[in-house]
């Protein structure tokens, strides 16, 4: 049997593992989450009431967070991709990253979007510049930790870009990164023209039309 993923083509945390499933050719069922298929959405729900995407779904078990999700497939379903290394002092590295792109890049990024669809009147500036400020921050820290490396940990790309890739691609729409920030412009680059985030990309273009913010005309 094959594990199933709930998710979105257009949602961050879905790329993020897919990604990871496209870096190993994983094979796997697709359930996508659209408001078209009632059905599907209701077993999601059921499954994960915190209705947070992705999940994975293997037989009887039920992986949430997208971190596990990769973290399960390198368990059961290993591939020619190791995205955690086997020697804990490396694992230990990508999972310090993995936590670095999920809490501050991604999480201001969402605050700032999630803010900008309420209503206006229930709308949050004081926490949208907080949101601000740490992107600015997470930019600045990510550039120095770049310099002379290829992927987020050194030569091998792990876990960590899973996640890095559709955070900073969302990030750069949602906060612009400045043009100063040289090595984190040359990593989201690299991280698009990876093979498996590209398809994920690909895979998202047909819905930009309803990111919240307005998606720029570029990846
Ligand atoms: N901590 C979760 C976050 C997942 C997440 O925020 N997913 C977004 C889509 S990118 C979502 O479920 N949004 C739906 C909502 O906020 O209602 C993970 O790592 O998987």
């Amino acid at each position: 049997m094959k594990p199933v993923l709930y998710a979105h083509p257009f949602s961050s945390y879905c790329q993020k593992a897919l990604t990871a499933l496209y870096e190993n050719g994983t094979d796997f069922e697709y359930r996508v989450l659209d408001h078209t298929d009632p059905e599907t959405l209701a077993d999601f729900a059921a499954r994960w009431p915190i209705k947070r995407f992705p999940i994975l779904v293997d037989g009887d078990r039920t992986i949430v967070e997208a971190s596990i999700v990769i973290e399960y497939l390198g368990l059961h379903y290993p591939g020619p991709v190791k995205l955690i290394p086997d020697d804990p002092a490396a694992a230990l590295e990508v999972r310090m990253l993995d936590r670095f792109f999920d809490n501050y890049i991604s999480t201001p990024q969402q605050k700032i979007v999630f803010n900008a669809i309420r209503q206006e009147t229930d709308r949050d500036p004081y926490g949208d510049n907080e949101a601000r400020q740490m992107l600015e921050r997470a930019y600045a820290w990510l550039d120095r930790h770049m310099a002379g490396k290829e992927w987020a940990t050194g030569d091998a790309f792990t876990l960590a870009d899973c996640g890095a890739g559709p955070f900073l691609f969302y990030a750069d729409w949602t906060h612009a990164i400045d043009p100063a920030f040289a090595n984190v412009h040359a990593y989201r680059k690299r991280l698009l023209a990876r093979p498996s985030f590209a398809r994920a990309v690909d895979e998202g273009r047909p819905f930009r039309k309803f990111f919240p913010l307005g998606a720029p005309d570029r990846d």
